[in-house]
């Protein structure tokens, strides 16, 4: 078999042919589902004449094809296993196609598929090529015309995009609906869904007054479940009409809920395809985490309408144009919306462990890659979150109103086209007369940024002097980064008063809060009239997605804690003093150093436990231990186990020390009002689940006890589910055993239950994790085919560090195994699953062969090129 080739961004040719309208007809049957195609084709003008037609197309039993209505002899076109040339064709013609899928039979979920029964599409990024013959590509742009035929009892629902046009009733029970999407698209945006469905409805009326029904179709069961995606729904079509003028441009918009489905969601135009997990909410089965990824992913998907939709990407190279920015919209949506300390925090958590992780291992590539073997290996975390962070960069660079102008300029300017990312900057250079050329690295460079700073106060001259040197890793595809345009937020803060000093630089007066713009590898900023000693607040709001070291002491970083005027960096000083403890305990325990906890990390936590907050869910962000994968980010080398006991350590320490202040925390956040996914609310709860994650800690009789009655209460699922976790983690298997069967027995029938029901179990520290994964993937609630099921069991188990990288190495052969089963099943989930694998070079030698050992054996096998794409990257 020929090694899968790379594709790269240099080789991009517009396509020599367009299609300017696709008109389909789907007869469905799930073993042999019938596509007509009729294509409106016309030669590119700078094409020449004799240019071959050439056609995607995999997996289609090709059974007719016709120009102008005149079948093709056999030997007029070609036909291999990627799809399909013609080599004679005229300027402008008509291409009919017919083919035979097969639905049931595809367990790969991309294309058309079946799950529970109802048919439903994933076409994103070259999915469409498995439904039809087709110029697959993003800069083939057509109008839409697409009939659904299908039993009348077994899929009376019938929906592709766009509105309805036509339905009638057929022979033999069958009926059918003809749809039409008025918007030229891509082929990645077509959407197809058909079952036996329920729908819930409501009204938006736009902001020049037009009313637009929403429907949101689920499984009959699942009604009761949609009321906050609606709600969420409607409150991200304002929001996009108020920061961003965008108005939604159909009388309809649906949003389906799917039980398989690779990704999250998918923003299909006007039909949005959503993984069940990403839609349904209802406060006895959805954790507060699940509510806000639910708005969060509704108002992404919604957003695409504009930035993906109407302006789309030229190739998939630019996947962050439409990703990047889609993203720092739903992440300024949800900060609009709730706290906007709180999502930061969040979200850079997040990013800092898992982002940071992808851009210093074998897969890490530029926010725009230069080449690819399997487009679907990069929905990544640099595509989607580092391309945020690229376009927040860029908006606090030219200021909101800049950016603001800017994006209108590119909606208006490019409405109905697929573009590049040049495109997208050249509009905020435009609007905001900067030059971006030297911005233009971050899309093109990978690696995360280091930023060394260091400051000197001059008491003589009242002058503090801070000097940032930056630096960018080199990786596989740049031996010699070059320097990036780098603004870092900051402040000082008077170490005597507490308070925010005036800032003046270069003889300018700039407020408490400035934007440095770091350009060069090394340059100083000398501040005058510092009146007192400072201690700087560097990176506010994470300015940019780079490390930043600086040498603050506890006693700096316990100062910041309380006085710093940025909410992020008071959450930041939380976290860079635990690491402090946390990276001397990692230490003693390295060296079999008898463990210390540092008093002064203590009278940290008894301080903010102390003060009153006014914003409960950062505190609790605050009192949250970082989590062992973002220990090990600091790590030069990784030591799991020293990790997990340093940090179990400090939890219990912290548990022992301050066991009364947790116990009163956590009564006072109790509360019996019913259920809402309020910030007020949810704030609440977060508080008082840390606080009783101390109080577990400790283990005594009182502290359990609490924890028993949350979960007997069963009051909602976020306490539920914490109290849970606490009982299954604590290892008590007299308390464990008994509440998993009352969980599990309770939720059998609910999916998306199930899934927390198993990951919980797989997360537990204790050693005999691995045997119970074994149990759980013969468990009937299981299935490799779901990818819900794979994420939440083997996914889960994969982040377990300590029982994943046991020193037997049965941990990475589990994983090996089921990567290499999933592969035949589903090569896009297989290829996502062995990501923590491809990280070996993170650790000690004999985890660094154990782990090579496996992706070795992954590699002699008959791999999909997704597969082969990440071992060959993380072997090369
Ligand atoms: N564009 C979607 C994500 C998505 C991407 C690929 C998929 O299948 C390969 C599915 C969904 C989004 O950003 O939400
Ligand atoms: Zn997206």
């Amino acid at each position: 078999m020929s090694q899968p080739q790379p594709v790269y961004l240099s080789d991009y040719q517009p396509p020599a042919y367009r299609v300017t309208h696709t008109a389909l007809t789907f007869d469905l049957d799930p073993a042999r589902t019938c596509v007509e195609a009729r294509l409106t084709v016309e030669r590119h003008p700078d094409a020449e004449a004799g240019t071959p037609l050439y056609l995607h197309g995999e997996q289609l039993t090709l059974e007719a094809v016709s120009i102008d209505g005149e079948p093709l002899a056999d030997d007029a076109y070609r036909q291999n296993d990627k799809g399909l040339t013609i080599d004679a064709v005229p300027a402008a013609f008509t291409l009919e196609t017919r083919v035979r899928i097969a639905p049931e039979a595809n367990t790969a979920l991309e294309g058309l598929y079946q799950s529970n029964g109802m048919y439903c599409t994933q076409c994103e990024a070259e999915g469409f090529r498995r439904i039809t013959f087709y110029p697959d590509r993003p800069d083939v742009m057509a109008v839409f015309r697409v009939t659904v035929i299908g039993d009348a009892r077994r899929e009376p629902v019938l929906l592709a995009n766009g509105n309805p046009v036509e339905r009638g009733e057929l022979d033999g029970g069958r009926h059918f609906v003809t749809w039409e999407d008025p918007h030229p698209k891509p082929a990645y945006l077509f959407a197809l869904v058909a079952g036996d469905l329920a729908c819930v409805e409501d009204r938006f009326t736009t902001m020049s007054g037009r009313d637009v029904t929403l429907q949101i179709w689920v499984e009959e069961e699942n009604l009761g479940k949609t009321d906050h995606a609606m709600a969420s729904l409607k409150r991200a079509m304002r929001w996009d009409e108020e920061r961003y003028g965008r108005e939604y441009d159909l009388d309809r918009f649906m949003i389906v809920a799917v039980n398989d489905f690779n990704m999250g969601a998918m923003e299909n135009k006007g039909l949005n395809i959503f993984n069940a997990a990403a839609v349904l909410t209802h406060p006895d089965t959805a954790t507060d985490g699940a509510f806000q990824q639910v708005e969060g992913i509704v108002a992404h998907e919604y957003f695409h309408n504009w930035s993906g939709n109407r302006v789309t990407c030229r190739d998939w190279f630019q996947l962050s144009l439409k990703e990047g920015f889609t993203v720092f919209r739903d992440q300024s949506f949800t900060a609009d919306s709730n706290s906007s300390a709180l999502k930061r925090i969040q979200d850079v958590a997040f990013f800092r462990t898992a982002q940071f992780a992808e851009d210093a291992g074998p897969t890490a590539h530029p926010v725009r890659p230069e080449s690819y073997i399997e487009i679907t290996n990069f929905y990544t975390l640099t595509v989607y979150e580092k391309g945020a962070e690229v376009v927040r960069m860029l908006k606090n660079l030219v200021g909101w109103d800049a950016f603001r102008r800017g994006s209108d300029l590119y909606f208006e300017r490019f409405d109905g086209q697929a573009v590049t990312i040049e495109d997208f900057v050249g509009c905020m250079a435009e609007t905001s007369g900067q030059d971006l050329s030297q911005f233009m690295r971050w899309y093109q460079q990978a690696g995360t940024p280091e930023i060394d700073a260091h400051g000197e106060y001059d008491y003589v001259n009242a002058e503090y002097r801070l000097t940032l040197r930056q630096r960018t890793p080199a990786t596989a595809g740049q031996q010699a980064p070059e320097p990036l345009h780098i603004p870092v937020r900051m402040g000082l803060i008077g170490t005597k008063s507490g308070h925010d000093l005036t800032l003046t630089l270069d003889g300018e007066k700039r407020g408490c809060d400035t934007v440095l713009h770091l350009r060069e590898p090394e340059q100083t900023f000398v501040f005058t009239d510092v009146a007192e000693a400072p201690t700087p607040s560097l990176l506010r709001h994470f300015s940019a997605p780079v490390k930043l070291h600086f040498p603050y002491s506890r006693e700096d970083l316990a100062f910041l804690l309380t006085q710093d005027s940025d909410g992020f960096n008071r959450w930041e000083a939380s976290q860079r003093l635990a690491m402090l403890a946390l990276n001397d305990l990692i230490a003693a325990h390295r060296n079999g150093v008898e463990k210390v906890m540092d008093s002064r990390v203590v009278d940290a936590y008894r301080t903010l436990l102390d003060a009153p907050a006014a914003d409960k869910a950062v505190l609790a962000e605050m009192l949250r231990l970082p989590s062992e994968a973002y220990i090990a980010e600091h790590q030069p080398l990784v030591d799991v186990d020293a990790i997990h006991a340093a940090r179990e350590f400090v939890r219990q320490s912290l548990g022992f020390a301050l066991r009364d202040a947790f116990e009163t925390l956590y009564r006072a956040n109790q509360s019996d009002e019913p259920y809402a996914p309020t910030p007020e609310q949810i704030g609440r709860r977060s508080l008082k689940n840390v606080a009783l994650g101390y109080l577990m800690a400790v283990e005594d009789e009182a502290g359990i006890a609490l924890c028993q009655a949350q979960f007997d209460a069963g009051h909602n699922m976020t306490d539920v589910r914490q109290a849970l976790t606490l009982l299954v983690h604590s290892g008590r298997d007299d308390l464990s055993a008994p509440a998993l069967k009352a969980f599990g027995d309770k939720w059998a029938h609910d999916p998306l239950v199930m899934d927390q029901w198993f990951s919980l179990q797989v997360s537990r520290p204790q050693a005999e994790v691995l045997d119970r994964v074994k149990y759980l993937m013969a468990h009937p609630a299981f299935s490799l085919r779901n990818p819900n099921k794979v994420r939440a069991l083997l996914g889960t188990f994969a982040q377990n560090r300590v029982n994943f990288h046991r020193l037997d190495g049965a941990g990475y052969t589990l994983l090996a195994d089921a990567v290499i089963e999933l592969d035949r099943l589903n090569p896009e989930m297989a290829a996502g699953l062995m990501t923590p694998l491809t990280r070996w070079r993170r650790f000690d030698d004999t985890r660094q062969s154990l782990m090579r050992a496996e992706l070795e054996r992954i590699k002699d096998r008959p791999l999909s090129a997704n597969v082969f794409e990440m071992v060959s990257k993380a072997l090369g």
